[in-house]
């Protein structure tokens, strides 16, 4: 028995912050021509998908930076995405700058079926960077100025035959992202990713380590909760400033079965088995068997560290 979903992660180059959301479109369509093409069924895209990383830019007036979000999904700029995904009956998955009606600002992902409707919204709950201008810093890294942390938990959806759920670049780096996935039997997590190349509070840390960062929180993420990941960055250099791609398919082994090798618009495309996942499931991460939850306490009753006694 196999559950097949042809996935194509489509990485994004630099979006520059005069690039209009009309010629970003325009990119993700050709993207999208060339999973077709591939036979894909499925298509996902970076975080933040329709415009530069604009946290990095500081505004005083934060109303200044409405102009970076989307007040409704779809819109005039995206209908083509989701005409052309209904057209070749794709599914698909992109990031967004999200301002609801009443006012919310959130750095959002959706999941959109064969037929065009969202069938699922995740926003990013782990918001990295700070929320004032940070003199210190060689760039800024606003997301704590811009974004509310996300509100909906870490949900999953039936979706493709499978169990599908979504995540957000910093979501990564914590392991409760992946295992709140795991404990409703995730099949395949979608993650969009914007990382800076450099480290802007320690200049002496490269893109190698930044690179094995992102790679050893997606491998472990996909092997500790026996799950395919989808991680697909935007990258290349945004108005001078670095992001680095490495866009990745990883197997519910945590093994790389894809990866980028630019840092343009590129695609990558591979068969996922959805019942790949089921042999760790049912073994070693066989959750209701081997896990103490009565040991778990802190992972939820506590936010930061607390220390023990002093000797
Ligand atoms: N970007 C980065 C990320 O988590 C970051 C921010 C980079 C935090 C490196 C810590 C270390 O990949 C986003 N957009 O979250």
């Amino acid at each position: 028995m196999s559950r097949i979903v042809t996935v194509a992660a489509a990485q994004l180059g630099p979006i520059q912050k005069a690039d209009s959301r009309q010629a970003v479109v325009a990119r993700m369509l050709d993207l999208m021509e060339q999973a077709q093409g591939k036979g894909a069924d499925f298509i996902v895209y970076p975080e933040l998908a329709l415009t530069t990383f604009f946290p990095r830019w500081y505004h005083e007036d934060r109303a200044e930076a409405d102009f970076w979000f989307e007040k409704e999904m779809p819109n005039a700029a995206t209908r083509p995405l989701f005409e052309r995904a209904i057209q070749h009956g794709l599914g698909m998955s992109f990031g967004y700058a999200e301002l609801t009606p009443d006012g919310h600002h959130f750095n959002t992902s959706i999941l959109v079926d064969r037929k065009g409707t969202i069938t699922g919204k995740y926003r990013k709950v782990h918001l990295p960077g700070h929320a004032e201008y940070d003199k210190e810093r060689a760039f800024q890294h606003l997301e704590k100025r811009y974004f509310e942390p996300g509100d909906l938990g870490f949900p999953v959806w039936r979706f493709m035959g499978g169990i599908f759920g979504m995540c957000i670049c910093n979501d990564r780096r914590w392991p409760e992202t992946f295992r709140i996935m795991g404990l409703q039997g995730v099949e395949m997590v979608t993650l969009g990713f914007n990382t800076p190349s450099v480290n802007a509070q320690k200049a002496v840390e490269g893109s190698h380590r930044r690179v094995f960062h992102h790679k050893l929180s997606v491998q472990a993420g996909a092997y500790q909760n026996s799950t395919w990941v989808v991680a697909v960055a935007k990258a290349g250099a945004e108005d001078g400033h670095p992001l680095f791609g490495a866009s990745l398919i990883v197997n519910p082994d945590g093994e790389v079965v894809a990866e980028t090798t630019t840092e343009s618009d590129e695609i990558l495309v591979h068969r996922c088995d959805l019942d790949a996942t089921r042999f760790g499931k049912e073994t070693i991460f066989d959750f209701e068997r081997h896990r103490r939850i009565e040991h778990y306490g802190r992972i939820t009753s506590q936010v930061g560290v607390t220390l023990p006694p002093e000797a």
